[in-house]
């Protein structure tokens, strides 16, 4: 549970490699770990730092919609991929503001140039947001994940819908060891603003409860895995609804693990934090399909975390 979390925190800290990395940011990082998170104790939502349930499950209906295009997480007020989009409008020919080379890192060292940034990023959201044409250009990130786990294509061009396909497996077949939906698509990776970091994930039905299993290749401790725990949660409680099974476990599965060196007082911070008790997720009970959600059938109760703790995204 959150235990396991605040231990991962605190194992990184104390043995974590200095590692540097593509955001120019510097990390503390290990490799290979693993938590356990019994849904059936209640929905891992972080109770030592308040993490943004409305965000998390807005991404993941946009996830299971097939969508890649960020104007759908804009229409509801989710900001969390902008940077990926707006990386490509800045480097277009289109683009005739202020140099935005290297904007993650610079807008967080130099105050004016982050003036100009947010300018810019005022102005990129108010376009995807109302104008049709340039959301199309602009607003998609490629073949990510709601695009590999709804429409894979094949060398025949053909289209494989994996997410459909594990549920009805489930359904059916519940003992099967391939119960797997892969975001990582070799061919592809290159047509991708950031290759998936959640590459791959499994599900296994024992005793009358789904379980999920989820192979991460890079985990930002403090700002993404407590979305992702949260992310895939909701994901396993959602398709057990569905296939009228109780839930089990999400086992998450970690390769390079870190924290980035800007977040380690706010990390610092949560560890002196108790754990609280968990909330529940409760999920409109007249819809069945995972296709037929949207934001307000899900709703959090008795979530009680302790306040928001901000930090920097590494871009
Ligand atoms: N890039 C990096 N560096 N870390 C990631 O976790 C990550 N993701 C997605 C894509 N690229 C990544 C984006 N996921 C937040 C949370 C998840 C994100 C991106 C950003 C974030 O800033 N959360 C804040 C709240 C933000 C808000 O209120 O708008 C938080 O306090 O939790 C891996 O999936």
């Amino acid at each position: 549970g959150e235990q396991a979390y605040l231990n991962l925190c605190k194992h990184i800290l104390e043995n974590g490699e200095k590692k540097e990395d593509r955001t120019k940011t510097g990390t503390y990082s290990v490799f290979g770990h693993q938590m356990r998170f019994d849904l059936k104790e209640g929905f891992p939502l972080l109770t030592t730092k308040k993490v943004p349930f409305r965000l998390v499950a807005s991404e993941l209906l946009w996830f299971i919609k097939g969508d890649t295009n960020i104007r759908y997480l804009l229409q509801n007020n989710n900001n969390i991929w902008n940077e990926w989009a707006f990386v490509k409008w800045v480097n277009s020919t289109e683009y005739s503001g202020p140099d935005m080379s290297d904007f993650g890192i610079r807008s967080q060292k130099d105050p004016v140039f982050n003036e100009q940034y947010q300018e810019q990023m005022a102005i990129f959201k108010e376009k995807i947001l109302n104008d049709d044409d340039f959301a199309r250009n602009f607003g998609d990130l490629g073949s990510v994940y709601g695009k590999q786990w709804r429409e894979w294509k094949t060398s025949r061009n053909e289209t494989i819908d994996q997410l459909k396909e594990v549920i009805d497996a489930i359904r059916n077949n519940p003992d099967s060891r391939r119960h797997i939906v892969s975001a990582w698509n070799p061919e592809d990776v290159p047509n991708m603003a950031l290759p998936p970091c959640h590459t791959l994930f499994q599900f296994y039905v024992a005793d009358g409860k789904l379980s999920c299993q989820l192979y991460q290749r890079s985990a930002d401790v403090f700002l993404g895995v407590p979305f992702n725990i949260a992310s895939y949660a909701l994901l396993t409680y959602l398709i057990a609804h569905e296939c009228n099974l109780e839930v089990g476990e999400f086992v998450h599965t970690l390769g390079d693990t870190h924290i980035y060196a800007n977040h380690v007082e706010q990390v610092n911070t949560q560890l002196n934090r108790e754990v609280r008790s968990l909330p529940q997720l409760e999920i409109n009970q007249d819809k069945t399909s995972i296709f037929d959600f949207e934001l307000n059938d899900f709703e959090i109760i008795d979530y009680h975390p302790h306040p928001t703790i901000k930090a920097p995204i590494a871009v």
